[in-house]
């Protein structure tokens, strides 16, 4: 694979079907209105912004309901992937660096199924999140998918619908970092899975350089493979990034987030990275103002800027 890509591929997909909360489909836009792709071709990449995907053209006549779950929009959510994760797929192969902009977190069924397609079961990924977003079909209580991507990722849950997946990954390349919410059914699935998580507790033990070191060593100890980074902004502290649909407090804080993006960056190891649940109509305008601001800054802390 291509390290440190010279190009960077920007696929905006203004999906908020994953979750009940409408605002978080404006914010690839908004993203993108407060410069994001200028800023880094500024850092000497050549950008390529992709168009935004029309998500209502994938809205299916109706729903199906999934026995003994209360999921929503599977059949919808399904369909947007699809075609995001061709859109990233398309990136990869390009050789370029395939930047998602979301859209609830649901999409990274797309954005991770898109990149494992073309790096295989090399692709290491880092999840940094309040929220584990591993509940099954039956597991979820809020119904919302942005809760479950990554049990349909890592194979745990299948549904016949969501078949074009094909999931890959394998769990001793998958870790969590910046957790603090976790449902009880969630944890078990964490558990009984073996899956390597740094949650908040850690983070304040060891600190944010051991532990970015540690998750690292875990999924890609020789520094030869590629990663992914799926970023919910909500896993910085509400005060850092207040415009999101689910903000717990006791988050990552602007450095410590910053930090794990320039550490990444540092590997040369980076092909993709997601960022998800900015939601620009949560808060005031300084709220919002403040969140796309921060998006875009660890996006190009990620790209490697602050990195002399
Ligand atoms: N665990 C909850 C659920 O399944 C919340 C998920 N919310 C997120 N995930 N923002 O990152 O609905
Ligand atoms: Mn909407
Ligand atoms: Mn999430
Ligand atoms: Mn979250």
């Amino acid at each position: 694979y291509i390290k440190n890509p010279s190009s960077v591929g920007i696929i905006p997909t203004c999906y908020d079907g994953g979750q009940k909360k409408s605002g978080v489909d404006i914010a690839p836009g908004e993203m993108l209105k407060a410069g994001l792709a200028t800023q880094i071709e500024k850092m000497g990449y050549s950008v390529n912004v992709l168009p935004d995907e029309d998500c209502e053209s994938h809205k299916p006549e109706s729903e199906i309901s999934v026995e003994g779950s209360n999921v929503l929009n599977l059949v919808w959510t399904s369909n947007v992937c699809k075609a995001h994760a061709a859109r990233v797929e398309e990136q990869c192969r390009l050789g370029n660096f395939a930047l998602s902009l979301g859209g609830d977190h649901s999409l990274a069924l797309g954005t991770i199924t898109g990149s494992s397609r073309v790096y295989g079961e090399d692709l290491c990924i880092i999840w940094v999140d309040a929220h584990t977003d591993i509940n099954t079909l039956s597991t979820t209580d809020s119904g919302n998918l942005h809760g479950c991507p990554v049990s349909f990722l890592l194979g745990i849950e299948t549904h016949p619908e969501l078949a074009w997946m094909k999931p890959i990954i394998r769990k001793d390349r998958f870790v969590y970092i910046g957790l603090r919410d976790i449902e009880h059914k969630e944890r078990k699935i964490v558990k009984d899975n073996n899956i390597k998580a740094f949650t908040m507790h850690h983070v304040d033990k060891y600190g944010i350089g051991a532990v970015v070191q540690m998750a690292i060593d875990h999924i890609n100890p020789n520094l030869d493979l590629p990663i992914h980074l799926s970023l919910d902004v909500d896993a910085m502290d509400p005060s850092v990034a207040p415009a999101t649909g689910t903000p717990v407090r006791g988050g990552l804080t602007f450095r410590e987030c910053h930090y794990l993006c320039e550490a990444i960056a540092e590997t040369n190891c980076l092909v993709a990275m997601d960022l998800v649940e900015v939601n620009p109509l949560l808060g005031d305008e300084s709220a919002f103002n403040q969140t796309v601001a921060v998006g875009n800054s660890v996006i190009r802390c990620a790209l490697g800027e602050t990195l002399l």
